[in-house]
């Protein structure tokens, strides 16, 4: 506690405060960028937002002009996702407003904050049905942790300093700043200097230390104990955390796929991804646990499998900053409310003896050595697995990694071993085709000495393609590896499985030459047929000092496995083995 009185408090303060200059809204919006260290802004100008591109202009804050808003919003994700920091999209009103609604959702969905400002048109034409009009609350209402529109000049800097508030702390989301193009020219005071007062959003930070207590007690009963370490993990930034408490007690722990990387990808203790896809080492183990301790991880629907099936013998600790996720989808008898990071300290000091897991973990040992993942290299037809397995032995790992939504993902999780948080980058709660490739964009700005491979389908790419502008443009190096099956892979992989191999619009007899697109945005391309050229051919991408494109033709007929089907449990794994 401060020992200062209020009188000096205040004076304190009042010294410290700079004089409030008068400035427009669009100069108060980007004076408060600046104040909240944003550094690049992701975009697109239109009508309502022309005064904000103006002072942009002005100010010559840095603006990465994406060619779809689509694109500005997937590349701000990956941004905030890679560096940590909330991502910030500027879009005018009407059509440039509702292209960013997917990203919206996305990051929503899995937690990635943002701040995203629409123009709107002027108050008095606000319901109009005026030119370029979108009710853009109404629409971002369910899809956003929380949404303003600017009705005075003189609330703008206080909306703003919350929404990065709110954007950031807690649970990490999205929130849109709807703005009145005549509120962002009007002017009024600017005064950045309050402290954000809500005495209704309030995020518990610091776990309720009976819980941790009943937790850690727990864990010394228990016989079989997992972790099941989630997103949560990363945006806590708890992964050194997680890797003293796992030391400390032994404990095997799988990854959510939006978890990879919280855990080192190579340790003995490490079990894989679980879920649909999973592998058949963490499903079992979630299977066949006493205790599972998920840190911050939602319980989604392709990670649980049936939830009848689901973790059959085990109680149920969860952590989470959210409350509302604990017993939304399992039943949970030790609930604990607060930060990954905050919670694993208190863990780590509270836990008494380790326990001895030897058994168990031996018994997860052998699933892990004898139900590996696998895939058959038969002819000369590159197996997309082997093409990733590559890209991550020449890239010793160490390249931050994007997809896109389908099957070159979930082979992407199995076979690029994260050692490292945020270096992966994926659409996971709303599995979002078209955000991989804007989202290394924005990885590689966020990061750019690091080396950022977009492994994408060919269906995905054609969503965002575009993107490749700003390539071009910035002379940015990511390296764009199209898995090219000629397919929407996942989607034939459950027509072949559950839909009778009845192909319905999935298969493309034709495509566009990949090559003479990206050479048309001066992007070096190559085309890879033939597994004899694959591996020289990643070399080469990656020795090239700029964007390149390689477009990999892979075995079409390829399945993603092992996989848990629809309707089924942990236990009920198919492919698990050639
Ligand atoms: C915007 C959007 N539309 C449709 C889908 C449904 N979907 C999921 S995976 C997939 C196929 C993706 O094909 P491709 O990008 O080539 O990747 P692949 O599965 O072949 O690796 C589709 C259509 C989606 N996830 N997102
Ligand atoms: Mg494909």
């Amino acid at each position: 506690m401060s020992t200062k009185t209020k009188k000096q408090e205040l004076v304190v303060n009042i010294e410290n405060k700079e004089a409030p200059k008068v400035l427009s809204g669009s100069g108060m919006l980007i004076e408060a960028l600046a104040k909240e260290n944003v550094e690049v802004i992701f975009g697109y100008p239109g009508g309502a937002i022309l005064p904000t591109y103006d002072e942009i202009y002005k100010t010559g804050i840095r603006h990465i002009l994406a060619r779809h808003e689509q694109g500005a919003i997937h590349a701000a994700e990956g941004y905030a996702r890679v560096a940590g920091k909330p991502g910030v999209c500027v879009v005018t009103s009407g059509p440039g407003a509702t292209n960013v609604v997917t990203g919206i959702a996305d990051a929503m969905i899995d937690s990635l904050p943002l701040v995203v400002i629409t123009g709107q048109v002027a108050k008095s034409l606000i319901g109009t049905d005026a030119f370029q009009e979108a009710d853009m609350l109404g629409i971002t209402m369910p899809i956003t942790k929380h949404n303003f529109q600017v009705r005075s000049v003189e609330e703008f800097p206080r909306i703003i300093k919350e929404a990065f508030h709110i954007a950031t702390t807690g649970r990490p989301g999205p929130v849109l700043i709807d703005l009145p193009k005549d509120v962002s020219q009007d002017s009024g005071l600017f005064d950045y200097s309050e402290d954000v007062h809500l005495p209704g959003y309030q995020p518990t930070i610091i776990p309720n230390r009976q819980q941790i207590r009943k937790l850690a007690e727990a864990v010394t009963q228990a016989k079989k104990p997992v972790i099941l370490a989630g997103a949560g993990i990363l945006h806590a930034k708890a992964s050194e955390q997680l890797y003293e408490y796992v030391e400390q007690q032994q404990i095997p722990v799988v990854n959510t796929l939006l978890g990879l990387g919280n855990f080192p990808g190579n340790h003995e203790l490490h079990l894989g991804m679980a879920g649909m896809h999973g592998t058949y080492a963490a499903n079992m183990a979630l299977h066949e646990a006493d205790l599972l301790i998920n840190i911050g991880a939602r319980f989604d629907d392709r990670l649980t499998g049936k939830l009848e099936f689901f973790a059959p013998n085990a109680t149920i600790a969860h952590i989470d900053v959210d409350p509302a996720e604990i017993g939304k989808n399992i039943e949970t008898k030790i609930p604990v409310v607060g930060d990954a990071k905050e919670a694993l300290k208190m863990l780590i000091a509270e836990q008494g003896e380790q326990a001895d897991h030897a058994d168990w973990k031996a018994s997860l040992q052998v699933k892990k050595t004898d139900f590996p993942l696998w895939y058959k290299q038969e002819d000369e037809t590159i197996k997309p697995q082997h093409l990733i397995e590559k890209i991550y032995q020449k890239t010793k790992g160490e390249a931050i990694v994007t997809t896109d939504v389908g099957q070159h993902q979930m082979w992407s999780a199995q076979f690029y071993k994260f050692d490292k948080p945020n270096r992966w980058v994926t659409s996971g709660g709303l599995g979002t085709m078209g955000f991989g490739f804007p989202a290394a964009i924005g990885a590689q700005i966020a990061e750019p000495q690091s080396t950022v491979v977009s492994i994408i389908g060919d269906a995905g790419f054609q969503m965002t393609l575009q993107e490749m502008s700003i390539l071009q443009e910035l002379n940015l190096p990511v390296k764009i590896v199209i898995v090219n099956n000629a397919s929407l892979g996942m989607v034939r992989q459950w027509q072949q499985l559950f839909h009778g191999e009845r192909y319905s619009n999935s298969l493309f007899p034709i495509q566009p030459d990949f090559v003479k697109l990206a050479e048309a945005y001066s992007i070096k391309a190559m085309k890879v047929e033939e597994l004899k050229d694959m591996e020289s051919a990643i070399e080469e991408m990656l020795a090239h000092d700029g964007p390149v494109l390689m477009d990999c033709r892979v075995a079409q007929e390829e399945n993603v496995y092992p996989m848990i089907c629809p309707g089924k449990g942990h236990h009920e794994m198919e492919g698990i083995r050639p």
